[in-house]
């Protein structure tokens, strides 16, 4: 059976590690499963998940988990060469491809007939990358070792979650306290 998107964010979501997450659905579904100090929930950019995700990561020793969609990673694809240049083996970055704008009424994305963000993120100069379609084959690529890339297909479908009702100034603030918490 094909995977969902909220099962590759529940199992992200298992793990120790700080989680920078794309908005709309996905947000949605994360805070569902798990609301945490340590999830940053992006309410408004496509494509800045990832940008936001490599600072996090050059700036302190935590482990951080990206979640991103295809329709928003191909918004930013000049992340996938700056995660290249300078991520560290902290990063990983999840790219969630269900084909579709799945958040504001699932019209295709590029991925759905022509772009493969796998051959994409090697060809930006990523050496760990890899396309999986079950959590048993996310569960075995997340055990690599970053920097990391996993491209996930998931079926479209969204679970019917309420918004995130947290502020971004809070989302934030909370956000900034947990990393130093977990650093000192
Ligand atoms: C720059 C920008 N353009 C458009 C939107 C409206 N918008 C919000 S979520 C979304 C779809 C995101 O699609 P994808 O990244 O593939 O994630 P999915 O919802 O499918 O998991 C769109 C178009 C936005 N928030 N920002």
């Amino acid at each position: 059976m094909a995977m969902k998107r909220i099962d590759v964010i529940r199992e992200i979501s298992k793990r120790k590690g700080l989680i920078i997450c794309n908005l709309g659905f996905p947000s949605r579904e994360l805070y569902s499963i798990k609301d945490k100090n340590t999830n940053f929930y992006m309410l408004g950019s496509m494509g800045m998940a990832s940008s936001i995700g490599l600072g996090v990561a050059l700036c302190q020793k935590e482990k951080v988990y990206i979640i991103e969609g295809d329709g928003s990673i191909l918004m930013n694809l000049g992340s996938l060469a700056t995660i290249a240049a300078y991520a560290t083996p902290n990063l990983n970055l999840i790219v969630v491809d269900n084909g579709v704008y799945g958040s504001t009424g699932k019209q295709p994305t590029h991925t759905a007939k022509v772009a493969d963000l796998k051959k994409i993120a090697k060809g930006a100069g990523n050496k760990k990358v890899f396309e999986v379609k079950s959590i048993e084959q996310l569960k075995e690529a997340l055990e690599q070792g970053g920097p990391l890339i996993i491209v996930a297909k998931v079926n479209q479908e969204s679970k019917k979650v309420p918004e995130v009702p947290l502020e971004a100034e809070f989302i934030k603030k909370r956000f900034m306290n947990a990393i130093y918490e977990l650093n000192k």
